[in-house]
């Protein structure tokens, strides 16, 4: 495909789209069963669409917008026990755990570096080993699938620079036991973060309206760093990451002078140069708007689908759940047909639904109603 001499009719080109969008599927259909982002709040999308044009990468021509980043981290600080953490709103979690990687090899300054992640932990790690010159050692979890805290020890050695827990995990929600790596990390001496991608925006919830829900945050001295996303269950438009550190002292290690910029330079501690003012914008209008309260409606009602799906499948005795659900994630196990065969066929009915090599996986995020989980559960009892 070639650029055109001569550009054509907005009309025009509004209809080509469509030919090619309309393949996406939609959200709102109620059939998207495995993702973990959903349809942006309507709000966000309109005060994203207001702030386009800002750029968090030059500060002094928009420091309006800078006061929001900074008072958003702060936000989402307040909700994981540390409203004075410093951080920035990015471009999701691969950047986020990309970021703090490159804190905690930094601060160490070992020459053959290594990290230990659960074997749960999403592959954006493998993409921040690579591009980070770092040895990735991935350890082995319990039978609760959590990181088995004997393996941890047992693989930190002298170059061990940073220690991953998760909260949240990406195939079942699980929440890696926080306390126990802290209190690793401040024995060792050793970077402690933690990937709350998705569970960031869940877990403080689920704990406010009355869940067994476990600590995983600032609360723990250990930790130094959160990745927590309001592009999943923050309901915020896409791009929108975020990355907290516990105090101001680990951007010292990351500082890069940008020396032309304004009135005699800036320092970045970012990845990203030009930076999406926008997500920002919307991630603080966002906070502002739903309130603790309004998170705690949206994560209530994705843990009443998740609840009912656990109950109505135990009925089937042909299908169960892996483990109890922590959060709003379901892995089912389904002995009489394969997780991949079961994926197809419910393919072939409509539904996206991901799998791993033992289960089926279902995410329950907020375009999902209940009408479309009785729908798909009835789907489900027949594709067995
Ligand atoms: N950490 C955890 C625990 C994650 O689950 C994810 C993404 C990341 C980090 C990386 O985040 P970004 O994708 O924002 O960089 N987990 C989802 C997954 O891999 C991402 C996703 C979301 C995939 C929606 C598909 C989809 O439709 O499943």
């Amino acid at each position: 495909m070639i650029v055109d001499q001569k550009g054509l009719p907005k009309e025009i080109v509004l209809k080509l789209l469509d030919e090619y969008l309309q393949e996406d599927m939609n959200y709102g259909f109620g059939r998207i069963l495995g993702s973990m982002c959903t349809s942006p709040h309507p709000f966000a999308k309109m005060v994203y669409s207001k702030s386009m044009e800002k750029n968090l990468g030059d500060l002094h021509l928009f420091p309006g917008t800078a006061k929001l980043e900074r008072e958003a981290i702060s936000m989402i600080g307040s909700l994981l026990s540390k409203p004075d953490a410093i951080g920035y709103i990015v471009s999701g979690g691969t950047e986020a755990n990309l970021t703090a990687l490159r804190v905690a090899r930094n601060l160490s300054k070992k020459d053959r570096p290594e990290v230990i992640v659960p074997k749960s932990a999403h592959f954006s790690f493998d993409k921040a080993a690579d591009l980070l010159g770092l040895r990735l050692l991935k350890v082995r979890l319990d039978e609760n699938f959590q990181v088995d805290i004997k393996a941890v020890k047992e693989a930190i050695t002298r170059n061990t620079v940073a220690i991953v827990g998760v909260a949240g995990s990406t195939e079942l929600g699980v929440v890696d036991p926080i306390s126990d790596l802290s209190e690793i990390a401040l024995d060792r001496d050793i970077y402690l973060h933690v990937d709350a991608s998705f569970g960031g925006f869940v877990l403080p919830f689920l704990r406010d309206i009355g869940y067994d829900s476990p600590d995983f945050d600032f609360k723990f001295k250990g930790v130094c760093s959160i990745t927590a996303d309001p592009h999943k269950m923050g309901l915020a438009p896409i791009p929108a990451g975020g990355i907290l550190f516990r105090d101001s002292d680990f951007m010292s290690v990351v500082g890069v002078r940008a020396p032309y910029l304004s009135l005699g330079g800036v320092t970045q501690h970012t990845i990203l140069g030009t930076r999406c003012g926008a997500s920002a914008v919307a991630v603080w209008a966002l906070l502002k708007h739903m309130g603790r309260e309004g998170y705690q409606k949206v994560v209530k009602r994705c843990m009443e689908l998740t609840n009912m799906v656990v109950k109505k499948v135990e009925r089937t005795k042909k299908v169960y759940p892996i483990i109890k659900p922590t959060m709003n994630i379901v892995g089912l196990a389904s002995p009489s047909v394969g997780p991949k065969r079961l994926a197809d066929r419910l393919k072939q009915k409509g539904w996206a639904i991901s799998f791993t090599s033992n289960y089926i996986r279902l995410v329950m995020m907020p375009h999902l109603k209940k009408k479309h989980i009785l729908r798909f559960l009835s789907d489900l009892e027949v594709s067995l």
